[in-house]
């Protein structure tokens, strides 16, 4: 039955290998494997469906088209970097002239250069347009007049336009507005972090610019500039821009585009003559920005005071003199404000100021002297004691709980009042030896049971009620059979030493006399110990 189950297989298989030369059916149609995206793609322009890059346009970096059916096209004289980014869509194509890195497609057209072609691209996998955050605009109008320069403060608004060489500052925070319009070379410059949500369209003139403020108090990244389009962005000719870009919409570019950045939209057109760059990596989520007006001084409470239509400024007013700026170091001393808003250092505390962070268990933190908190030296927890639950508190530090009495430990011992103890913890015997050649035959033996760390003292002397007549001759052995222990003549002639058992189990003492004289005594013992 198994053999005619295998050649009925055999059979199949061979029909199959057949059928493969017959006209494609669906399985066919997966033709080579998807090679992996790029690890360290990084996609300045990124749409729904189609990108279009001008002719004689450079883009210094990754261009994606994230639909099923996308595409993506370089225009005759159009290039791609220095052959180090990629271009990923269904659909690629790149006229003659032209100059891409590595191309990921399942339908490539090269009459320009590829510096690489890898057939295969499932688009889903690729980073997907994100929807716009939805906008909540006010109905307030914000205009600037030709040549005129002024700021804002964050907040929800009608329209903004910006007239004719124009220049509209924007303090930090969320801007929610129903279009943003700049006029021939109008300039839009934040000097500190926005989010832009535009619930309509974006629209430039020639020559219009949006960019960090050359009067930032903080270093700017286009990240730092995040536009986001209900509708569509339409820019005119030689715009530059350092922003990242996200629109609904259609993605419209004039020629001679300067982007710095990024634009993400449902299709992009660039003009021809851009040049394209990145500036960090294109975030899903608008980032959250701080509020506006910072002038890096705990010392000063900042306000953005005004806007709209009226005149719009930072009011950085000082906290009173005195006033805590403290960095949350102690070993540099105390911070405090000064008259006019500045904070003044304090005195370096002495090496062994505590500094403590509150936690025991990490050991105690102290100043090293030059303002540094150094780490503790974490406290011992384990006490090696079996009969003990060895905790440690953030609060209270290290606590030894004795556990029940009754509790075995150490294998053969049971704990009473947080000790652990085996047999008796004390005992004595009498004997009378000869002939014992130092205590190597003719002994008496006795068994001691003990746990690891217990001590053990025994002898014919120095515990209480031992004695012995003669020269007496102790040796201890563990249970394997090795000595452990031995003891000739610790006070006079008689016997005595101590023992710490490292492993728990039964010790044998073997009594007897030096070489082969003859004597007796009363070896006592004790534990003590766990
Ligand atoms: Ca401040
Ligand atoms: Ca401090
Ligand atoms: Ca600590
Ligand atoms: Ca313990």
């Amino acid at each position: 039955m198994l053999r005619t189950g295998l050649f009925a297989l055999g059979t199949l298989f061979i029909a199959t290998c057949t059928a493969d030369t017959l006209p494609p059916t669906g399985a066919a149609e997966q033709a080579v494997v998807n090679p992996p995206l790029p690890s360290d793609l990084n996609l300045i322009l990124n749409a729904k469906t189609t990108v279009t890059v001008g002719a004689f346009t450079t883009v210094n970096g990754d261009v994606g088209s994230a639909g099923l059916s996308g595409s993506v096209l370089f225009d005759v004289g159009a290039s791609q970097g220095f052959g180090a980014f990629n271009v990923l869509a269904n659909t690629v194509t790149v006229n003659i002239q032209a100059s891409v890195g590595h191309v990921y497609g399942n339908d490539i057209t090269v009459n320009g250069t590829a510096s690489q072609q890898s057939l295969g691209l499932d688009p889903a996998t690729m980073p997907q347009v994100p929807a716009v955050t939805p906008a909540t605009p006010g109905t307030a109008n914000v205009s600037t007049n030709q040549n005129q320069a002024k700021q804002l403060c964050p907040g929800q608004y009608g329209a903004i336009s910006l007239g004719v060489n124009s220049t509209l500052n924007l303090n930090g925070g969320v801007y929610h507005v129903t279009r943003l319009t700049l006029a021939d070379g109008a300039r839009l410059e934040p000097s500190e972090p926005v989010v832009i949500v535009v619930s309509g369209a974006m629209t430039t003139g020639i020559g219009s610019v949006i960019q960090p403020s050359t009067q930032s108090l903080n270093p700017m990244a286009a990240a730092n500039i995040r536009i986001e389009v209900g509708g569509n962005v339409t820019l005119g000719d030689s715009n530059q821009i350092r922003a990242h870009l996200l629109a609904t919409g259609r993605f419209t570019a004039g020629r001679s585009l300067s982007l710095t950045g990024a634009a993400w939209a449902r299709s992009i057109a660039v003009g021809t003559n851009g040049v394209l760059g990145g500036d960090g990596v294109f975030a899903t989520q608008a980032p959250s920005v701080p509020p506006p007006c910072n002038d890096n001084s705990a010392c000063t409470v900042d306000t953005c005071v005004g806007g709209g239509t009226s005149v719009a400024f930072c009011r950085n007013a000082a906290l009173p003199t005195g006033s805590s700026c403290g960095d949350g170091n102690v070993c540099n001393g105390s911070e405090l404000c000064d008259a006019v808003g500045q904070c003044q250092p304090g005195t370096v505390q002495t090496a062994g100021t505590t500094c403590t962070d509150g936690d025991r268990c990490n050991g105690d933190e102290t100043c090293n002297g030059f303002g540094t908190c150094q780490e503790g030296t974490p406290p011992v927890v384990d006490d090696n004691n079996a009969c003990t639950a060895d905790v440690c508190d953030a609060e209270t530090g290290v606590t030894h709980i004795a556990l029940p009495d009754g509790t075995t430990c150490n294998v053969i011992g049971t704990c009473t009042a947080g000790t652990c103890t085996a047999g008796p913890s004390s005992g004595s015997f009498s004997y009378s030896g000869t002939n014992t050649t130092s205590a190597t035959q003719n002994t008496t033996n006795v068994d001691i049971l003990m746990v690891a760390g217990q001590t053990l003292s025994i002898g014919t002397c120095g515990v209480e009620g031992a004695s012995g007549v003669g020269d007496t001759y102790l040796r201890l052995f563990d249970a394997a059979n090795n000595q452990v222990a031995s003891n000739d003549d610790a006070c006079g002639v008689l016997t005595f030493f101590t023992f710490t058992a490292t492993t728990s189990g039964t010790y044998q003492v073997r009594a007897g006399c030096f070489s082969s004289s003859s004597c007796s005594g009363t070896v006592a013992f004790t534990l003590s110990g766990f």
